[in-house]
């Protein structure tokens, strides 16, 4: 038996952009138990592939959400997806679902390298293909372009804007999509980014939830526990977190307090907690952690090694350049998110998390990196996860083997890498990226992490780590 509708859809008042598994198994789940009166229906977009519409709409929308803790599993059906649409199909019928003054919401999760932005500086990159194509043509390509496009066409219709809800994590989330929407609304009609800046709402987020990759085996234990046949499941933790600025057109946003949510006036604390205690360790974990064989990151945790080094990072150099957000404990988030890691129901690999580091590593790792440079205050275990990261988009991994970088300037560092024959040369091409790393914080960066990047060539991931504890 397939998964099928047996009550209503709700009415579509959401359109979500990049339906992943992440968005899914998060965002989805909080607005459907938050919309009481059936009106926050989410239409998916997807904004490459089909994929995900066509294991969705022979089951009318539904999914499963798989929740894997450590003594269990437990299975929810998801029925606030109301459709999917492919956006190169039809970015006509996008746009025009982004139009209907029904929908008040836009949520994104279309990963960093979906801003089209430059993650040194968080500006517009005007130089991408997309939106040179998305500036010349109405029918757009990018995020950026179809947010501006449809805000342009309830703007001439004489409609509301939509609520930008971002749920990627990037620094500042709201305030970056805003500033690239209006950079290229401006360069299309400066009348259309004045009045979007006046009228629409682009709120920060912080989103938590660790959601692995979808595998067959997912879809075969949720075929065992409920009987059905499902797709397209997600499979997820326990823990779930999601904290918003409450600043939403005409206040219209579902109930999202009453099912946990946090509704605050500013995100950054929470979100400065979030990037860099957990995706900052998350990264240093999938970069050492791949290096060194091990493949999930519950694998690193349960190396003692890996083990010592994360905690000291969180407590030598992470927590002591936070401000922590009201009523919150870093130490008791740090054993929280030790707990999470180590759950072994949750098979989430390293290699998953990463890909795409060079759009990763400012606000995970670099952040804090030039805090404590400032305050004078050491970083060796942040040092030695970017040398981790140089290592291994050179390409080979500890056993000579080829590795699989996924990143959107994965050519271009390896090109730059190839270009150099020694490892001074290699490290001193990389921090060069101005894209990735600043000028000073390069300079200041540079002598110690070529130190580091030798040790890891000669001595491995693991021993290295090992000499640090
Ligand atoms: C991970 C995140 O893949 C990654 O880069 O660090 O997806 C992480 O699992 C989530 O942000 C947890 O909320």
């Amino acid at each position: 038996m397939i998964l099928r509708r047996t009550t209503p859809a709700p009415k579509t008042g959401i359109v979500h952009l990049g339906l992943g598994a992440f968005f899914r198994a998060h965002g989805a789940v909080y607005i459907q138990e938050a919309d009481g009166t059936g009106d926050w229906g989410i239409l998916g977009v997807s904004l490459q592939r089909p994929d995900v519409r066509n294991a969705l709409q022979p089951q009318d929308g539904l999914y499963t959400a798989l929740e894997l803790g450590p003594n269990g599993q437990t299975v929810q059906t998801v029925t606030s997806v109301t459709g999917v649409l492919v956006a190169p199909e039809d970015p006509q019928a996008v746009l025009a679902a982004m139009s209907d003054p029904a929908v008040r919401i836009v949520t994104l999760t279309v990963t960093e390298k979906g801003y089209c932005y430059e993650p040194a500086t968080g500006l517009l990159n005007a130089d991408h293909p997309d939106i040179i194509h998305d500036l010349e043509v109405p029918l757009p390509r990018s995020t950026i372009g179809f947010l501006v496009r449809a805000l342009a066409i309830r703007r001439a219709a004489g409609h509301r804007p939509f609520t930008v809800l971002t749920c990627d994590n990037l620094p500042a989330n709201g305030r970056l999509v805003r500033g690239l929407v209006l950079d290229l609304a401006g360069r299309i009609d400066p009348a259309l980014a004045e009045w979007i800046a006046a009228e629409a709402c682009f709120p920060s987020t912080m989103v938590d939830r660790i959601v692995p990759a979808t595998t067959p085996d997912t879809i075969a234990t949720v075929q065992r526990l409920t009987g059905m046949t499902d797709a397209a499941p997600v499979q997820h933790e326990p823990f779930r977190q999601w904290v918003i600025e409450d600043d939403f057109v005409d206040n219209q946003r579902p109930d999202l307090a009453a099912v946990g949510a946090e509704l605050v006036e500013d995100v950054t604390p929470f979100e400065h907690m979030k990037l860099r205690m957990l995706n900052g360790t998350h990264s240093a974990l999938a970069y050492l952690g791949y290096l060194a064989g091990h493949e999930t990151i519950a694998d690193c945790m349960a190396d003692p090694v890996f083990a010592t080094f994360i905690r000291a990072l969180w407590a030598d150099e992470i927590i002591p350049a936070l401000t922590p957000p009201p009523d919150a404990d870093l130490n008791i988030y740090a054993d929280r998110l030790f707990d999470r890691y180590s759950n072994p129901g949750i098979r989430h690999r390293t290699w998953q998390i990463a890909m795409d580091g060079s759009q990763k590593l400012p606000q995970r790792i670099l952040g804090t990196l030039a805090d404590n440079l400032k305050a004078g205050r050491e970083s060796p275990g942040l040092i030695l996860s970017v040398a981790a990261w140089v290592r291994y988009v050179g390409g080979t991994d500890e056993l000579g083997q080829p590795i699989d970088v996924r990143d959107p300037l994965a050519a271009r560092l390896r090109a730059l890498l190839d270009s150099k024959s020694t490892p001074e040369g290699k490290v001193a091409a990389l921090l060069s990226f101005r894209e990735i790393f600043p000028e000073a914080l390069a300079a200041a960066l540079l002598a110690h992490v070529t130190t580091t990047y030798k040790s890891l060539l000669k001595n491995g991931a693991r021993r290295t780590l090992e000499s640090m504890t």
